[in-house]
C-alpha cells in the first residue's frame, strides 16, 4: 500500500513544514509505529476527495446516489467498535488524586510503556497520516491546535468536517503562538505484505489516554467517533477542561444557541445535558406557532469553550465545524434543520442503505423502506424487524455533517471573539420529581443544580433502563481531572467575570401517572426558553420556591398552544417528599468526591434541606 496520488502533483510525502520541533515528532513516532508512508495533510478538496475515492475502491465507503445525497458517503463499522469506550479511556496525571474517584487512572510511566508496546509497529503496512487541525475558528484567541497521527483515512476525512483542517493550521504552528498538543491515533492493525485488509479495521485491545500535565493523548485499537476524531471529546473536553483550568476559562459538554426576538434582539444560551436528551435537536429548536417573528440560531450542539473577555464578559465558541450526530429519532418532525444539514457533503456511519443508494434509520420517516441492508449489511425488512427485533440503523449509528449547511447556523457562529453567554441551563430525562423548568437562586445554587443533576437511562446495562444516573455538568465521561476540583473551578469562575450567566434546570421528560409525557417538548420548548431569556434580562416574573425561581401559568407565553393551567400546575409541581429522597442521594456523589468537595456544595445542599 502506498498514499494516494493527487491530481494537483502534490507529492503528499513532502512534509508541509520546516518546524523542527513538530519534524521530530513526526519523525519519532513513525519510528515507533513503522507506517509505510507518511501523508502529510493539506485539507485541501482534491485531497479529500482522493481519500475518498481511495476508501471506495477499497470498500470502506460506498458513495450515495449523488441525486440523492449529493456528496455522500457511507461506512459500515465493525460490529465491535460502535461507540465510545469509557472503560477503557484513561487519565493518566502524574498523581492517582488529580485524576478523581470518576476516571479511570494508570501510572502514567506504566502507561507509557504499555502504550509504546502497543503502538511498536501498528502502522505497518499502512499510511500515516499528519493532520494539523484547529479546535475553533483558526486564529482565534480562544483556540487551541492539535496535530493528529493516524493510521485511519476514515479519521481524517471525518476531521475535515468536525475540526478546521491542514496547511492554514500549519501556518498557526508555525507562528509559534499556541503549543500543539500531540495526538496518537492508531486502529491497531497492521498489515503483513501482501495480507488483505478488512473494511474497518480495529483491535479488540482498545486504549484511549489523556497525559494531562504534558497535554497529549494516545488512542489506540479503535476507529469510531470519540475514540478516532481526538478533536472532539479527548481534546475539546478532556484536555481542554485541563488548559480551562489553568488557564481561567470553561471547556464544557454545551450547546450554545441564540434566541432572537421579533426586534432583533439577541440573546445566547448555554446548555449541558447528557446523552439521549436532544442536545441537537435543542440547539436547532423550531419556534411554534405563536412564535411568529422568533429565530433560534445554531451556534453548536455539542461543546463550548467559555472565557471571560476583557470587561469581564462571558463570551463562548464551539471549537467544532461539524455535527457529529445520533442518526436515529432525527427527522423532518424532529429536527428539519439536522436533516437540512446533512442532505449533502455527509458521511454516514452505521445507519442502513436502500437500494437506491439513500439511507435510513428509525424515526427518520413515518413509512420504513420496504426492504434495505441494514448497518450489518444483512437484509432488513419491517417483517424481519417485527420477529427478530433487528435495528436497521445501529443506535449509536451517526451522520458526519458540516455545520456551515444547517439553515439556522449563527452569522456569529465562527466570531473569533464568540458569543456573549447570558444564561446556562441544566438538564436530564426525568420522569418524576424535576419540574419543567426552575431558576437556580444564584450562580452557587447552580452550580449546585449542575453538579447534581442525573439523568435516566434509556439503553443500558440490562436492569439499570430507567434508573437515575448522575451525570455532573453532563461532564461524567469527559472531565479531564478531580470532579470535586471541576466543580470547585466553577465556583471560582464567579470570581474571574463581571457578571454571571443566570442558570436554570429544565426537564422535558415528566410523566404522568399514566407514563404519559407531560409536556410536548421540541419546538414547544420555545415557551421556556423565552421565559429563561426574559429572566436573564430582568423582565419576567416567577415565584420564588424551596428549590429555586418558577414561572407561574401567566409567566409563560401560550399563544398558539392550548396546555391547561391545571396540567401546567401538575407539570411544575415540586414534591417535598421525592425531593427529600433527591437530596438524599446527592450525598452518593459527595461523599465520592468528599476530600476534593467545595465546601459550597455541602452548604447549597445543608441550606436546600433546610428549605425543604
Ligand atoms: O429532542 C427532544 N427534545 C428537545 C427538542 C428540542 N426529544 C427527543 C429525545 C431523544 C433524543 C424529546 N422527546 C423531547 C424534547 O423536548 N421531548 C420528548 C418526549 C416526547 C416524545 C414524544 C412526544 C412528546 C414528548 N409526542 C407527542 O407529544 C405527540
Ligand atoms: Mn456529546
Amino acid at each position: 500500500m502506498s498514499t494516494v496520488k493527487l491530481k494537483s502533483g502534490r507529492d503528499a510525502t513532502q512534509p508541509l513544514t520546516a518546524n523542527e520541533h513538530l519534524l521530530k515528532w513526526v519523525e519519532k513516532m513513525a519510528e515507533l509505529t513503522t507506517p509505510d508512508d507518511i501523508h502529510w495533510i493539506d485539507g485541501s478538496q482534491e485531497e479529500y476527495q482522493a481519500l475518498c475515492d481511495m476508501m471506495v475502491d477499497s470498500g470502506t465507503f460506498i458513495k450515495l446516489n449523488e441525486e440523492l445525497w449529493p456528496g455522500c458517503y457511507y461506512a459500515r463499522s465493525d460490529a465491535s467498535d460502535v461507540a465510545r469506550v469509557e472503560d477503557r479511556t484513561y487519565i493518566c496525571s502524574l498523581s492517582k488524586d488529580n485524576a478523581g474517584p470518576t476516571n479511570n487512572w494508570v501510572n502514567p510511566f506504566e502507561m507509557r510503556k504499555k502504550l509504546k508496546d502497543l503502538f511498536r509497529g501498528s502502522m505497518k503496512g499502512r499510511t500515516m497520516y499528519v493532520l494539523p487541525f484547529s479546535m475553533g475558528p483558526i486564529g482565534s484567541p480562544m483556540s487551541q491546535i492539535g496535530v493528529q497521527l493516524t493510521d485511519s483515512a476514515y479519521a481524517v476525512v471525518n476531521m475535515r468536517i468536525m475540526a478546521r483542517i491542514g496547511t492554514a493550521v500549519i501556518q498557526e504552528i508555525e507562528k509559534d503562538a499556541k503549543r500543539v498538543v500531540p495526538c496518537l491515533h492508531s486502529v491497531g492493525a497492521p498489515l503483513a505484505a501482501r495480507q488483505k485488509d478488512v473494511l474497518w479495521p480495529c483491535n479488540e485491545d482498545k486504549y484511549i489516554v489523556h497525559f494531562p500535565e504534558t497535554r497529549e493523548i494516545w488512542s489506540y485499537g479503535s476507529g469510531y467517533g470519540g475514540n478516532a476524531l481526538l478533536g472532539k471529546k479527548c481534546f475539546a473536553l478532556r484536555i481542554a477542561s485541563n488548559i480551562a483550568r489553568d488557564e481561567g476559562w470553561m471547556a464544557e459538554h454545551m450547546l450554545i444557541l441564540g434566541v432572537e426576538d421579533p426586534k432583533g434582539e439577541k440573546t445566547y444560551v448555554a446548555a449541558a445535558f447528557p446523552s439521549a436528551c436532544g442536545k441537537t435537536n435543542f440547539s436547532m429548536l423550531v419556534p411554534p406557532a405563536g412564535f411568529e417573528g422568533w429565530k433560534v440560531w445554531t451556534v453548536g450542539d455539542d461543546i463550548a469553550w467559555i472565557k471571560p473577555d476583557e470587561t469581564g464578559q462571558l463570551r463562548a465558541i464551539n471549537p467544532e465545524a461539524g455535527f457529529f450526530g445520533v442518526a436515529p429519532g432525527t427527522s423532518n418532525h424532529t429536527n428539519p434543520n439536522a436533516m437540512a444539514a446533512l442532505a449533502k457533503n455527509t458521511i454516514f456511519t452505521n445507519v442502513a442503505l436502500t437500494p437506491e443508494g439513500g439511507v435510513w434509520w428509525e424515526g427518520m420517516t413515518d413509512q420504513p423502506p420496504a426492504e434495505c441492508l441494514d448497518w450489518k449489511g444483512n437484509k432488513w425488512t419491517p417483517a424481519i424487524a417485527k420477529e427478530t427485533g433487528a435495528k436497521a440503523a445501529h443506535p449509536n449509528s451517526r451522520f458526519t455533517a458540516p455545520a456551515s449547511q444547517c439553515p439556522t447556523i449563527d452569522p456569529a457562529w465562527e466570531d473569533p471573539a464568540g458569543v456573549p453567554i447570558s444564561a446556562m441551563l441544566f438538564g436530564g430525562r426525568r420522569a418524576t420529581t424535576m419540574p419543567l423548568v426552575y431558576q437556580a437562586f444564584n450562580w452557587t445554587a447552580g452550580v449546585y443544580a449542575g453538579a447534581t443533576m442525573g439523568s435516566e437511562m434509556t439503553a443500558a446495562a440490562a436492569g439499570t433502563i430507567g434508573q437515575v444516573r448522575s451525570d455532573p455538568m453532563a461532564m461524567l465521561p469527559f472531565c479531564g481531572y478531580h470532579m470535586g476540583d471541576y466543580f470547585r473551578h466553577w465556583i471560582k469562575m464567579q470570581r474571574l467575570v463581571s457578571s454571571t450567566p443566570r442558570v436554570f434546570h429544565v426537564n422535558w421528560f415528566r410523566k404522568d401517572a399514566d407514563g404519559k409525557f407531560m409536556w410536548p417538548g421540541f419546538g414547544e420548548n420555545m415557551r421556556v426558553l423565552k421565559w429563561v431569556v426574559d429572566r436573564s434580562r430582568g423582565r419576567a416574573l416567577g415565584q420564588e420556591t424551596p428549590i429555586g425561581w418558577m414561572p407561574r401559568y401567566e409567566d409563560i407565553e401560550w399563544n398558539g398552544l392550548s396546555y391547561p393551567k391545571e396540567k401546567f400546575n401538575q407539570l411544575q409541581h415540586f414534591d417535598r417528599a421525592e425531593w427529600k429522597k433527591e437530596v438524599m442521594n446527592h450525598e452518593e456523589l459527595f461523599i465520592k468526591l468528599h476530600d476534593h468537595l467545595p465546601p459550597e456544595m455541602v452548604y447549597e445542599r445543608e441550606l436546600l434541606i433546610c428549605r425543604l
